[in-house]
């Protein structure tokens, strides 16, 4: 699995070019990505910058050698590169394991070209199939938002931090709540309402956002796009 993760990351440096802004994505995939990205940075003096979408990812560029620089510092995101947890056949995109979808979404919404790196476990017929939809929300509103999900057909639960001593906070100082729908048919429909429950602050669909796909299997690297 590890080995797969690192195909996919050094596969992704060939979008990788001087002059570059480079979004950087959060978790472990990506943690390959910006290691590798480092290396390349250091052994071509290349001039790139990193905008982290995370804490975690920023601490990770500054000690792999990534410059880095804040959203409101960059003219233009050239390519964003980023992990997912379920990826359909039109590309549509379950995101926010990590709990940094908020500003994943801006980033990489922003980019001129959105690179996705999973492995194959992660190509799903329909969105939904496996993974529960990670949302953002107020803390205060918590509560009245997991009702308001019934509507949708969703049940939803308050992510605790792993010692389960608390709720899972995220960089932004909100909760997160794991959405299981029956189904979801329209992604994009999906992604929209979702963010109109007032609190909600985001959600993890990534609807008709994602350029290329690159899927780690045994045989190799394959590009969707
Ligand atoms: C983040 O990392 C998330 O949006 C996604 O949930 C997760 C994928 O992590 P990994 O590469 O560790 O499976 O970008």
């Amino acid at each position: 699995m590890e080995e797969l993760k690192k195909a996919v990351a050094r596969e992704a440096l060939s979008f990788v070019d001087d002059d570059m802004v480079i979004g950087l994505g959060t978790g472990s995939t990506t943690a390959y990505f910006i290691k590798f990205l480092g290396e390349l940075i250091k052994e071509e003096e290349l001039e790139v910058y990193g905008i982290p979408t995370s804490h975690q990812s920023r601490l990770l560029a500054i000690e792999s050698g990534v410059p880095v620089v804040s959203l409101d510092e960059a003219d233009a995101i050239d390519i964003a590169v980023d992990g997912a947890d379920e990826v359909d056949p039109a590309l549509n995109l379950i995101k926010g394991r990590g709990a940094a979808l908020t500003m994943e979404k801006i980033i990489e919404y922003r980019a001129g070209t959105f690179i996705v790196l999973v492995d194959e476990s992660k190509l799903v017929k329909r969105l939904g199939e496996k993974m529960p939809v990670p949302i953002e929300v107020i803390p205060a509103a918590w509560r009245a938002i997991a009702e308001e999900l019934e509507v949708f057909n969703a049940r939803a639960e308050l992510r605790m931090a792993v010692k389960k001593d608390g709720p899972v906070i995220t960089d932004n100082g909100n909760f997160i709540l794991d959405a299981r729908f029956e189904r979801i048919d329209d992604p994009l429909d999906m992604e929209i309402e979702l963010n109109t429950i007032p609190g909600v602050v985001e959600n993890g669909i990534f609807a008709d956002i994602a350029d290329v796909v690159l899927v780690g299997t045994r045989e190799g690297v394959r590009k969707l796009e």
